[in-house]
């Protein structure tokens, strides 16, 4: 099958999470890729202004992705929020929710969702509640969305919801403020040492200096010296501000990670990387990495 995407939208919010993500996804579908429309666009007709601007790219999706559907149980649409977060219930049908391969090459009927507030990339999440904080949130009205997500990230944008929130806290949460370090950023892998084999399920440990790592600012508006990092296998570079071999993110210490859809006895990088809180690697990028061997 395939799914529009369209160019850009969400490069306003700093995730250009969709821009391109077609990269190898493992699908069935032998259909080629549709060129861009500036490629296809016989060279004597002039295409309208309105055409060209918002002509989607065909993207190839895994096979049947369009089946993968979500509901948002609660909260109701237009529910005021007196709490500064607000936990979402959802349901996911066609799909089953699993992170254990996020990153990882595409699997038919597997995958996750993104939420997003106000169409900015909170988290990823295979599981049926979340919470998201509204730290740095303004009162008043906010829109919540989730998309349905494959292990590489790229989108169903078709089956995304929303719900509108009023955002009324009784006890306002103070703003958290710019906070840079004279020092560097850095970023350390502590376990597992280079050369150990992992299998399972495994802890990535990290030591982060001179940078706040904040789970609350997930998604939120850039604060100077916060953010948070990202585990990714074997590359930071690629579609999606290099999110399409993400496993996931983290605002702790730690990541919980999988050796699933490994093969055995392979060897992959481990690479821990620093974000911003829209997801952005720091410039120049803050990382590093670690090979082990796969069980
Ligand atoms: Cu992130």
């Amino acid at each position: 099958m395939k799914v529009r995407i369209p160019h850009l939208v969400l490069a306003v919010a700093g995730v250009a999470l969709i821009a391109a993500a077609c990269g190898d996804s493992d699908t069935e579908d032998d259909t080629p890729t549709a060129l861009p429309a500036a490629t296809q666009a016989p060279t004597t007709a002039p295409t309208t202004a309105a055409a060209s601007a918002a002509t989607p790219e065909m993207m190839p999706m895994q096979p049947g992705a369009e089946n993968m559907k979500l509901a948002i149980i609660a909260p109701a649409d237009g529910a005021i929020i007196t709490a500064n977060e607000v936990t979402l219930d959802v349901t996911a049908t066609g799909f089953e929710l699993t992170c254990d391969e996020a990153g990882k090459p595409v699997k038919e009927g597997n995958g996750h969702y993104h939420t997003e507030i106000d169409r900015s990339l909170i988290d990823m999440v295979c599981t049926p509640q979340t919470t998201i904080s509204l730290q740095n949130v303004k009162p008043g009205k906010h829109t919540l969305t989730i998309v349905p997500a494959q292990n590489d990230h790229a989108e169903v944008h078709d089956n995304a919801v929303s719900v509108t929130i009023d955002y009324q806290p009784t006890n306002p949460l103070a703003e958290i403020a710019d906070a840079t370090s004279a020092a560097a950023p850095t970023i350390k892998i502590i376990s597992p040492k280079a050369g150990d084999t992992v299998s399972g399920n495994f802890d990535i440990v990290v030591e982060v200096q001179n940078f706040n790592l904040s789970c609350d600012l997930f998604g939120k508006p850039a604060v100077a010296g916060y953010g948070h990092w990202h585990l990714n296998f074997d590359s930071t570079t690629g579609p999606m501000m290099g999110m399409g071999t993400m496993a996931g993110m983290s605002c702790t210490t730690v990541f919980h990670a999988s050796t699933a859809g490994f093969e055995p006895g392979s060897t992959h990088t481990l690479i821990p990387l620093l974000t911003d809180n829209g997801h952005a690697p720091l410039a120049p990028e803050v990382s590093d990495k670690v090979e082990v061997k796969i069980q």
